[in-house]
Formats: structure tokens, C-alpha cells, sequence
């Protein structure tokens, strides 16, 4: 039995994609952040981390998308979440890794600057260098996709609905995503995908109230 734990519009969408693709029978129980629900006592049994995905495979409780999808790619390689050979792989694994370190973060110290320093004399600096870095990553993964159909090249991959967690956040805060022509071309290549819409509508329609 497969059960992610997600919250609308957070980054466990890469990993709901991910899940969609595969076609196995999950259950997706919504976490939602804005009430603090990654908080409960409940849910930090599962993650103590207190974040979201949480990915429970049979029991055994996985975190972090780059390790869900690698597991999720290995676990259905007929789905071909990610390329069978292994340098091709690395690059796929590779690409996640600065998604969540280097493009995440970026976002994180626009969007929640409060969480990198004490006291909010420094908080204008940090968003503003926050709104710099992930600005300059969104560019560059549209400079990754020029040319291509999906961002690792001609096939969809695992890393393909991890990207679409930055677009959704960049459009969300007001970055100038129709600027970005091959991304936003991307964009609409991924929702014309049944299993992406699929994913980001059940997102949309969980209630948060
Ligand atoms: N590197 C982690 C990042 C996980 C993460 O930071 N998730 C955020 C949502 S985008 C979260 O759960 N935040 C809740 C909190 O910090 O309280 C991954 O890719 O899974």
C-alpha cells in the first residue's frame, strides 16, 4: 500500500506526479501547512521533521522527493520515471538534488525570509537576494528545456513534476513566468498530461478550510 502525505501547492507535488505516473493504486491524505497540520503530534510520528512528502511504502516511511521518486522510478521501472542508463539516471538524480538544494531554498528565503535570520532588520536583504537566486534558477530551467520537450530532453522523467513546483510558485508570487518562453511552453505540454492534471486538480479541490 502506497499513502503520500502532501499539502496543496507545496513541493509534494513532485512527488504526487510522480505517484500519479506510476498508476498503482495510492491514497493521498492532504497535510495541510497553513493550519500547521505538519505539526501534530500525529503527523510527526510519521515525519518528525514535521514536512511534507511523506511518502509510507508499505510501511516503511520515506522523505525528501528525491529519494520518493528515485525510489518510485526504481520501485515501477516499466513507468520509466527515469532513464535506465545509469550516468542518464545520475543526471536525472543530479538535477533533483539542486531542485531541492539550491532552487527550494532560493524560494524559501523570498518567501519566508524570517526563517534564515533573527530579527527583521535583515529580512529585506535576504528576500530581495531570495527573489535574485530563484529568479536566475527559474532561467535557467527554462534554458534547460530550449530545445527539448521535457526538461532532462526528448522523454518525460521523475524530474519533470518536480519542475512544475517552481512555475506553480513562481506564477503564484508574481515572477514574470511568460517571459520564460520554453518553460511556460513546458507548462502547458504538463497539464495537457492526464496524470499532472489530474494531480494538480485533486490538489486544487482539497478543502482548507
Ligand atoms: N527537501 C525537502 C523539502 C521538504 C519541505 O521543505 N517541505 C515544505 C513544503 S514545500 C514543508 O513541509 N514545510 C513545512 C514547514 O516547514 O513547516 C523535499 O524535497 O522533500
Amino acid at each position: 500500500m502506497l499513502t503520500l502525505y502532501f499539502s496543496p501547492g507545496a513541493c509534494s507535488l513532485a512527488s504526487h506526479i510522480g505517484l500519479e505516473e506510476t498508476g498503482a493504486p495510492y491514497e493521498a491524505k492532504p497535510i495541510l501547512l497553513a493550519k500547521g497540520q505538519q505539526r501534530t503530534e500525529a503527523y510527526l510520528k510519521i515525519n518528525p521533521r514535521g514536512k511534507v512528502p511523506a511518502l509510507d511504502a508499505d510501511g516503511k516511511i520515506l522523505v525528501e522527493n528525491t529519494a520518493i521518486l528515485t525510489y518510485l522510478a526504481r520501485r515501477f521501472p516499466e513507468k520509466r520515471l527515469m532513464p535506465a542508463d545509469p550516468a542518464e539516471e545520475a543526471r536525472c538524480i543530479g538535477t533533483m538534488c539542486w531542485f531541492s538544494s539550491i532552487v527550494h531554498p532560493s524560494y524559501q528565503r523570498f518567501h519566508r525570509p524570517e526563517r534564515f535570520a533573527d530579527g527583521e532588520a535583515a529580512h529585506p536583504a535576504i528576500k530581495e537576494n531570495g527573489r535574485k537566486s530563484f529568479w536566475a534558477n527559474l532561467q535557467e530551467i527554462d534554458s534547460m528545456i530550449k530545445g527539448n520537450d521535457w526538461i532532462m530532453g526528448r522523454d518525460f522523467t521523475a524530474v519533470d513534476g518536480y519542475a512544475l513546483v517552481f512555475y506553480g510558485w513562481g506564477a503564484r508570487s508574481g515572477f514574470a513566468m511568460k517571459d520564460l518562453s520554453a518553460y511556460t511552453a513546458w507548462r502547458e505540454r504538463m497539464m495537457n498530461r492526464p496524470t499532472v492534471r489530474k494531480s494538480v486538480e485533486s490538489e486544487e479541490n482539497v478543502s482548507t478550510t
